[in-house]
């Protein structure tokens, strides 16, 4: 999978070479590669922004240095990539939204700043056929000063979803939001088993796998019932 993100703070995007995602770069499960939109500007000192038709506060991102950027990067994909605007008003975007994105072998990730990207690009990019369409997303319901905090978080989690990439392949599938029951997962321990006078709830130290199943079960309902009410059935 091929991971392209555009921006005007690329050192923004710098933390994709640790951890997680850096180690699925290693691997050559996932490439990322970071791009200064100010190498496509056209106008003097690098302006990649200009004020907004109809007046109001703030600057807007132009057209045509979005439009140079993206058939460059288009050109260099292999296969038609999806593109990604990172938004306010986008659709909010969730584990079901990252895992219908594992299978593209190539996102472009738009991030704008300022007030946003004019409009005309994200409707260009979807009558495009060799794009494979475009999605603008929100990852929540609070404002951002741009898109790269956004593109960090899902670039995250896509790529624990790319087969091979997580140590352990049965921790994908089981966490919160991927639970089969759409619960949070459960309350976790680990050694010692007394903490500061708080002791490991005894079930789990008792080898008895069926009760701790039910532990586990009625650990995730009532977090569930404290935390995010709206996931009960
Ligand atoms: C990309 C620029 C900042 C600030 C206009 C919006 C209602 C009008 C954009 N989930 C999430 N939150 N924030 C983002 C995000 C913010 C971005 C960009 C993503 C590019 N900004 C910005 C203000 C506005 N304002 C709220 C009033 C638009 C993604």
């Amino acid at each position: 999978m091929i991971i392209d993100i555009v921006s005007i703070f690329p050192e923004y995007l710098e933390p994709l070479s640790l951890s997680l995602v850096g180690k699925a770069q290693e691997t050559g499960k996932l490439t990322v590669r970071v791009h200064d939109l100010r190498d496509w500007s056209a106008a003097p000192h690098h302006r990649v922004d200009d004020t907004p038709y109809g007046g109001g506060p703030g600057m807007v991102m132009d057209a045509p240095t979005w439009g140079r950027a993206l058939d460059e990067i288009a050109q260099s994909c292999d296969s038609k990539p999806l593109l990604v605007i990172p938004t306010p008003s986008g659709k909010v975007f969730d584990q079901p939204t990252a895992r219908s994105w594992v299978g593209n072998q190539s996102i472009v990730i738009a991030c704008a700043r300022y007030e946003g990207i004019d409009s005309r690009v994200s409707q260009h990019y979807q009558t495009r056929s060799d794009w494979a369409g475009v999605q603008e997303v929100s990852i929540g319901n609070y404002v951002l000063a741009g898109g790269e905090a956004a593109a960090l978080v899902m670039v995250e989690t896509v790529a624990r979803l790319i087969p091979g990439v997580l140590g352990n392949p049965e921790s994908a599938p089981d966490d919160t939001f991927s639970r089969a029951d759409g619960l949070l997962e459960g309350s976790v321990y680990t050694k010692p088993p007394t903490w500061r006078d708080l002791e490991v709830p005894p079930v789990l130290l008792s080898g008895n796998h069926q009760a701790i199943d039910q532990w586990r079960a009625a650990s995730a309902e009532e977090k569930t019932r404290n935390l995010r009410p709206d996931l009960l059935p």
